[in-house]
C-alpha cells in the first residue's frame, strides 16, 4: 500500500505520462484528466486488489472510469503501475493504437468497460457490483463521474438501481471541478447540491477535496461508509490541475498546445516531480 507522499510522486508522474501522450498527438483532453488523476493514482497505488501482470485477475477491484474523455489519467497511471511499457504512451492519437481517445477493453488490458458516451459507466458498474456479490466475489468497484456528467438522465437510475440493492461494493466518485465542456456546470445545468441529492437516492457521501490526497486516501480506506449503502465522494478539484497557467480555465478542457506552451507544462511538472523527490528523500 503507497502512503500519501508516494502517491503525489505517482501522480505527478502520471501528469508528466499525460503530457508525453499530448506531445506525441498534438491534442487530448486536458483539464479534466489532471482534476481526477490524483483519485486515479490513490486508487491503483493504495487501495485497489490488482496485477498489472495479470490484469483480469480472479476478485480483483474494478474500476471504471465513466467519464471516459479523462482516459489520459487513466493510461497515465496505467503505465506508471507497469501495465504496459512507457512506449505505448507515444503512439497517443496514432492509428491502430491500443490507446485511444476514449478507453476501449477490447484494446487495452486493464480497461473493465468502454466509456466515453456520458452516462453509461455507473450502470455498467451497478451490475459488475451485483454479479461480483452474486459469485461470492470479495472485488469492489470504483468510478468517477465528471460533475458535467450528472445531467445525464440514466446516472440517475443508476443510483437508485445501486442504493435499492445495497451494493456497499461500489464507490463513485463524483469529480467537482465545477466546469463542463463549455463553460462552468453551474451555467450549463446545475446539479446541486449534489452530496443531498444523493444522500436522498440512498447512497451514503462524504465531501473531500480531491486533489488533497492525505484526503482521497482517508476516504478510500473508509469505504464503505455504511453497511449496505453504496458510498459516493463528491470530490472537490481543480481542472488542469498542476499545470499553473492552465487551471479552472475551460478552454483546456480539450487541448491543442502550442510547442512552447507544452515546454512550460513540462517544466513545471518536472520541477514538482524534483521538489516531491527531494521531499521524500
Ligand atoms: C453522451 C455524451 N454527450 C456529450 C459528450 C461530449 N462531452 C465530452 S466531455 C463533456 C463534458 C463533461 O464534463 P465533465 O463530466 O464535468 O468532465 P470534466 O470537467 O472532468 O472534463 C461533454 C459534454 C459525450 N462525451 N457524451
Ligand atoms: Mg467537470
Amino acid at each position: 500500500m503507497t502512503e500519501a507522499g508516494d502517491c503525489r510522486l505517482r501522480a505527478a508522474s502520471a501528469r508528466a505520462n499525460v503530457l508525453r501522450m499530448l506531445r506525441s498527438s498534438g491534442a487530448g483532453h486536458l483539464g479534466g484528466a489532471l482534476s481526477c488523476i490524483d483519485i486515479v493514482s490513490a486508487l491503483y497505488f493504495h487501495t485497489m486488489r490488482h496485477d498489472p501482470a495479470d490484469p483480469r485477475m480472479a476478485d480483483r477491484d474494478r474500476f471504471v472510469l465513466s467519464a471516459g474523455h479523462k482516459c489520459l489519467a487513466q493510461y497515465a497511471v496505467l503505465a506508471e503501475a507497469g501495465y504496459f511499457p512507457l512506449e505505448v504512451l507515444d503512439s497517443y492519437g496514432k492509428l491502430g493504437t491500443k490507446i485511444p481517445g476514449h478507453p476501449d477493453m477490447h484494446k487495452l488490458p486493464g480497461i473493465e468497460a468502454n466509456t466515453g458516451a456520458l452516462g453509461h459507466g455507473l450502470s455498467i458498474c451497478v451490475g459488475i457490483a451485483l454479479g461480483l456479490r452474486l459469485s461470492g466475489s470479495q472485488g469492489r468497484v470504483f468510478t468517477i463521474l465528471g460533475d458535467g456528467e450528472l445531467p445525464e438522465g440514466s446516472n440517475w437510475e443508476a443510483f437508485a438501481a445501486a442504493a435499492f440493492h445495497q451494493t456497499d461494493n461500489l464507490t463513485a466518485f463524483i469529480d467537482v471541478n465545477g466546469l463542463q465542456i463549455s463553460g462552468t456546470t453551474q451555467d450549463v445545468m446545475n446539479m446541486e447540491p449534489i452530496a443531498e441529492k444523493l444522500r436522498s437516492f440512498g447512497w451514503e457521501t462524504r465531501t473531500i477535496d480531491g486533489n488533497d490526497l492525505e484526503q482521497v486516501l482517508a476516504v478510500l480506506d473508509a469505504v464503505p461508509f455504511q453497511t449496505g449503502k453504496p458510498s459516493a465522494v463528491i470530490a472537490h478539484t481543480v481542472k488542469s490541475k498542476g499545470i499553473s497557467f492552465a487551471e479552472g480555465d475551460v478552454n483546456y478542457h480539450y487541448w491543442k498546445p502550442k510547442p512552447d506552451e507544452l515546454d512550460l507544462a513540462e517544466a513545471e511538472i518536472q520541477a514538482t516531480i524534483a521538489a516531491l523527490s527531494k521531499a521524500q528523500a
